[in-house]
Formats: C-alpha cells, sequence, structure tokens
C-alpha cells in the first residue's frame, strides 16, 4: 500500500500521478513499476508539500512532522503546513537574501538542530546542491571541502564559525555565510531571524530527475574524501515500492534515526524515508553521544522505529539496563558497518525486537537489506532492494557463483538505476576507478548464498570501517604526519568488540622522542589527531614499531599489519 491514509494522488506532478495511481488501482492491477523514472521530481514540491495538502483536507492525523527534543527540555513540533512554510521562507533566504543560485554548491556542517531539516528542504526548493557534514569537522577539513567543492555558502553554528572564518579567506568561492545561532557574529547571516522576515511564498523549481541535489563527502584509500554527486533521483527512490518495503513506514509511525547529519544515512532515515510515508521524524539533540540517554529517550516517547549503527545497538546492549523492553518501539533497523549474529539475536531476546540489517554507502544509498517481515538470516545484510542488481563480481565484472568471495557490485550498465551516484565531482579518474564492466564496484567484499542473501565480508582496499564511519587511513596519516614524533606512520582497521573495527596506528618515532614514555606519547598523539581533524577518526590503538612493512618500491604494506590484526596471518 502506498498511502495509509488516502486514496489520492493529487499534487503530483502527472508522471507521479499516474504512478501513483497503478499502484492505488486495487488487487491485480499493476503495481508500481519500480523502473519508471519520471522525468521530473522535486522531494519538497512532490511529497512534502503533498502531505501539507494532505493535512490541510484532513486526510492525515494530527502527529508532527518533525519532533525535535534537546538534553534541556527543549522541544520542537512542526507540522507538514509549518515544514512547508518553513522551508519556503528558507529557499528565499537562499535565493532572495543570498542570491544563491540554482546549481551553486551550499556545505551544511549541523548538529542535530531543526534547521537542519529547512536548510536541506531550502536547498531542495531552489536546486542547490547541499553537501552534509559532520560537525567534528576541524579547520583543514572544513578548507578541504570548501576549497574542492568551491562551495558559494555555508550554514554551521557558533561553535565551528570560528573554524570557518580561519580558512575563508583561502575559499574565494565563499560569499555566504549563514549563522544558526542566538547571537549574532560579524560577517554572519543570521539564518534565524532571516527565517523570520523572509517570506513564505515562494515557487518550487521544477527539477529533473537526474538533476543535482546533494553531495556527500566519501573516504577512499588514498587522499582526500571523494565527493559522490547525487541527483534528485536519490529521494524518488524512497518512493519506489520496493524502497518502501524495508521500513513499511505508516503516517501513524516515529521514526528516530540516529546517524550524525553528515552522513547520507542522516539524509534518508531522518528525512528522505520518513516524510515519503508522511511519518513523524524523531529527532534527540546530544552533544555527545550517551547510550544511557538513548534508552531513556526509548522508554519515554512513542517511537516505533530506530534506524542506527550497529555500534549504536551494541552500546546500548551495554548498558546492563534492567529493561530494554520499550513500550511502542516496534520495529528496528541496522547499517553502515557489519552486524555479527550473535548481536541480532542478543538484541532480540533483551527487546523482543528483531533487528533488520541493511546495507548501503554514500554512493548509493541503501541497495541491500533484509525487508521488513522477511526471513532473517542472522549476520547477513538481506537481498538486493530492487531496482537495484546486486551481484559479486570479480576484478573484471564477472558475475561469480553463489558462495564464492568476490566485490559487491551494483549494475549500472546499459542503466544506471535512480539513486546510485551520478560522479565523483571534478573526478573522473576515481569515477572511472570504480566502473567495473557492466558494475559499480563498492570495494566491499562479500558473498551472495544460493537463496540471494549478501554475507558481508569487508573491504577489499584499506579503507576502515570504524562504528559506522568511513575512514580514509591517509587521512589519518597525514594528520600523525603533522606531529614531531611521527618519523612514518601506517595507519590499518583493528578488530574491536564495541565499534566493530577501530583505527589502528603503527608508529616510527624521531629519534628525538625514542626515550618518550610511550604511553604519555599514545594520549598525546591521540589528542593530536582530534585537534587536527574529524575526533571519529583519531586512532585508538597505537603500536610503536622500528619500521614498517614495505614493497620493494617502498610502498607500505598496510594489508600486511590489518592481516595480523584480524589473526590471518
Ligand atoms: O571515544 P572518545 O571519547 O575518546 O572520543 C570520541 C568523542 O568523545 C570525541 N569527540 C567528538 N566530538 C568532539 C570530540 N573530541 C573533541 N572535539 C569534538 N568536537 O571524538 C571521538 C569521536 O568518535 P565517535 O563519534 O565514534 O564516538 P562516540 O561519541 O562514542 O559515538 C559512537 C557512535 C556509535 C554514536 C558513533 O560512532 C556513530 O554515530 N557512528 C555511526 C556513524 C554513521 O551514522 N554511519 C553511517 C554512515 S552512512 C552509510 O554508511 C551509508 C548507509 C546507507
Amino acid at each position: 500500500v502506498l498511502w495509509d491514509t488516502q486514496k489520492s494522488c493529487h499534487g503530483f506532478h502527472p508522471a507521479l500521478q499516474r504512478l501513483c495511481c497503478q499502484s492505488l488501482s486495487g488487487a491485480g492491477a499493476p503495481r508500481w513499476n519500480d523502473y519508471d523514472t519520471p522525468e521530473e521530481f522535486n522531494f519538497a514540491s512532490d511529497v512534502l508539500d503533498y502531505w501539507t495538502q494532505m493535512e490541510k483536507e484532513g486526510k492525515r492525523g494530527p502527529n508532527p512532522a518533525l519532533w525535535w527534543v534537546n538534553n534541556q527540555g527543549d522541544e520542537v513540533k512542526w507540522s507538514f503546513r509549518e515544514m512547508t512554510d518553513l522551508t519556503r521562507r528558507a529557499a528565499n533566504v537562499f535565493t532572495q537574501t543570498c542570491g544563491l543560485q540554482e546549481g551553486d554548491n551550499l556545505a551544511l556542517i549541523l548538529p542535530r538542530v531543526p534547521e537542519w531539516w529547512l536548510v536541506i528542504v531550502g536547498c531542495i526548493r531552489t536546486g542547490i546542491v547541499f553537501m552534509p557534514g559532520t560537525t567534528q569537522m576541524k579547520a583543514k577539513d572544513i578548507l578541504y571541502r570548501l576549497q574542492v567543492s568551491k562551495a558559494k555558502g555555508i550554514v554551521t553554528t557558533d561553535t565551528l564559525a570560528p573554524e570557518v572564518d580561519s580558512v575563508a579567506s583561502e575559499c574565494p568561492a565563499l560569499k555566504i555565510k549563514l549563522l544558526v545561532s542566538d547571537h549574532s557574529r560579524k560577517g554572519w547571516l543570521d539564518f534565524r531571524s532571516l527565517i523570520q522576515s523572509e517570506s513564505p511564498v515562494h515557487t518550487c523549481i521544477k527539477s529533473k530527475t537526474l538533476d543535482p541535489m546533494a553531495i556527500f563527502f566519501t573516504s577512499g584509500t588514498t587522499g582526500f574524501p571523494k565527493m559522490a554527486k547525487h541527483s534528485h533521483g536519490l529521494a524518488l527512490r524512497s518512493f519506489f515500492p520496493s524502497c518502501r518495503k524495508l521500513l513499511q513506514l505508516k503516517t501513524s509511525d516515529v521514526l528516530w534515526c540516529l546517524s550524525d547529519t553528515g552522513w547520507i544515512l542522516a539524509v534518508a532515515g531522518s528525512l528522505l524515508e520518513p516524510w515519503t510515508a508522511g511519518s513523524t521524524v524523531f529527532a534527540h539533540h546530544l552533544p555527545q553521544f550517551d547510550p544511557k540517554v538513548i534508552v531513556q529517550t526509548l522508554f519515554k516517547y512513542p517511537i516505533t522505529q530506530c534506524l542506527a549503527a550497529p555500534s549504536v545497538f551494541r552500546m546500548i546492549l551495554q548498558q546492563n539496563s534492567t529493561s530494554l523492553r520499550f513500550p511502542t518501539l516496534e520495529h528496528c533497523c541496522t547499517g553502515g558497518e557489519a552486524l555479527l549474529p550473535e548481536e541480532q539475536e542478543l538484541w532480540r531476546r533483551q527487546t523482543g525486537i528483531l533487528l533488520y540489517q541493511a546495507y548501503g554507502q554514500s554512493e548509493t544509498g541503501t541497495t541491500c537489506g533484509t525487508l521488513r517481515g522477511m526471513k532473517i538470516k542472522p549476520g547477513s545484510m538481506g537481498k538486493a532492494i530492487p531496482p537495484y542488481d546486486i551481484q559479486i563480481i570479480d576484478d573484471k565484472g564477472n558475475i561469480l557463483p553463489p558462495n564464492t568471495e568476490g566485490n559487491i557490485g551494483i549494475r549500472i550498465k546499459p542503466t544506471r538505476p535512480i539513486g546510485v551516484f551520478m560522479y565523483y565531482e571534478s573526478n573522473p579518474v576515481k569515477t572511472a576507478e570504480v566502473e567495473c564492466g557492466d558494475f559499480y564496484n563498492s570495494g566491499d567484499r562479500a558473498t551472495v548464498d544460493a537463496e540471494g542473501y549478501f554475507w558481508f565480508l569487508g573491504r577489499a582496499d584499506d579503507v576502515i570501517n570504524a562504528s559506522g564511519y568511513r575512514i580514509g587511513p591517509a587521512e589519518v596519516e597525514n594528520a600523525l604526519a603533522e606531529h614531531p614524533a611521527v618519523a612514518e606512520s601506517a595507519v590499518v582497521s583493528s578488530p574491536d568488540p564495541i565499534r566493530g573495527e577501530v583505527v589502528k596506528a603503527f608508529i616510527v618515532l624521531t629519534p628525538k622522542f625514542l626515550s618518550h614514555d610511550r604511553d604519555q606519547l599514545t594520549k598525546e598523539l591521540q589528542q593530536h589527531v582530534k585537534s587536527v581533524t574529524a575526533p571519529y577518526k583519531y586512532p585508538r590503538k597505537v603500536e610503536f614499531v622500528s619500521e614498517l612493512p614495505k614493497t620493494i618500491t617502498g610502498k607500505i604494506k598496510r594489508s600486511e599489519l590489518r592481516k595480523k590484526e584480524f589473526g590471518q596471518m
């Protein structure tokens, strides 16, 4: 069932109206085709404003579109009508006040504050390409992003505004700085007061489905993060019946997605998926992650669905809470890193709720999953979600038989499916590198069984997946290299019972530091990495070595170190 509270497709452009009507025309009638792509699609006008219309017509219940709380007792509840009003104002702030235009890039570095939703939908209304980033970023990370994307604008809070100001002179394209704060700051526009004063009248652009909508930065083995550019098709994909089967959200559902606001999982789980279904998005703004507060929140609020990385569920289980029988929670879904069968079983025993796995990347959104109600095979990330054709491929793009280890490939030829990224912005070389025959090569290793269930094995390259964060070793090695104690370093993944994997640094010390206390030095180097780059990348394990394993050409053999960590040597 596409909509659960009504049977009208009123408000959609003709292409979608046709598709919706097909899906609603009763049993036996052709279902909405996962493979049919309307030429035009815009999430703001076709989805958000649709629910506003439903609210006006009394065809949607009184539950809010956004329910936001923080740990100081503040609460925001916005209906879809208010979301439409506020996001139209945001659109006017961007185009009228700031002079930004369709196709311009806007960096969005906000914690979980209500304005995060206003900025994203405001961008979608205007065709401005939003680029979310984690608030853990430091000046250097921000500088890189602003320079490589030639962003015309940035939206952030007063915590990060000084970091932005410290690098802004090196970013000639940056014209607009918008501050989300109760205070003002010189050189910055006050987003909150502009929202109040701007007009709520705005005409949404008629975006083509394949026009650009967002850029997500994603780490690789070498160099700095790449810019995976997505079209409006990413939002349309949440609309596909196949995709909606993953969570099977209803308008009465309250979905809490705990992913950091810098990642694609947050855009999908805290915005696209729930609002496509007309559900309530729940958000709790915590300055620091605290599993105790997560448990209290699941008891206190009528949350029906929860979406988070496996590390979050592990940390909740570690709490030794007297009870994890949450009164309203019905469905849990996890993705972003591997999950062990015993963890899934423990969650079921403690909560009485199954933990469903999904799989995706910044390049692809959710591509694979155990759909709600589908048989769970513990440890498996489920089956391909149409229209994605996922196969296990070799390095030439040949499809491998079941139960054979290979790369996870998503078919992109002859047709690139909706939802897969367009390309790495300004990087045709990297874009070409991930094309492998008819497939996009994810770089993740897995097998598929005879029933089509996928089993994740690990990365094919040196990328580290620590508690759901994708970390490039070079990013950490570069940060370490800035410290005078480090002659050279090699950064690899290491197993961890809570975070799945953590960053481990093998360090060769400079002669001056050889006699220093190792524990003290470890702490100092960890603190150093936290201070020069986003702290989630810091090496939680450090080992001092006299030399690093190298090839005859002098290249560090990270794979050798990694294998040792995982007991494979
Ligand atoms: O553990 P430590 O205390 O030593 O260090 C932590 C933080 O305390 C610290 N930190 C954070 N902000 C800081 C700071 N230090 C200095 N200044 C700041 N501003 O740095 C360390 C950060 O590590 P963390 O974020 O992993 O730690 P935390 O707080 O324990 O959080 C745990 C998780 C599980 C909540 C967190 O790791 C997380 O959110 N993981 C999930 C990430 C995610 O959403 N991934 C999905 C990506 S999208 C995708 O995969 C595609 C799927 C379709």
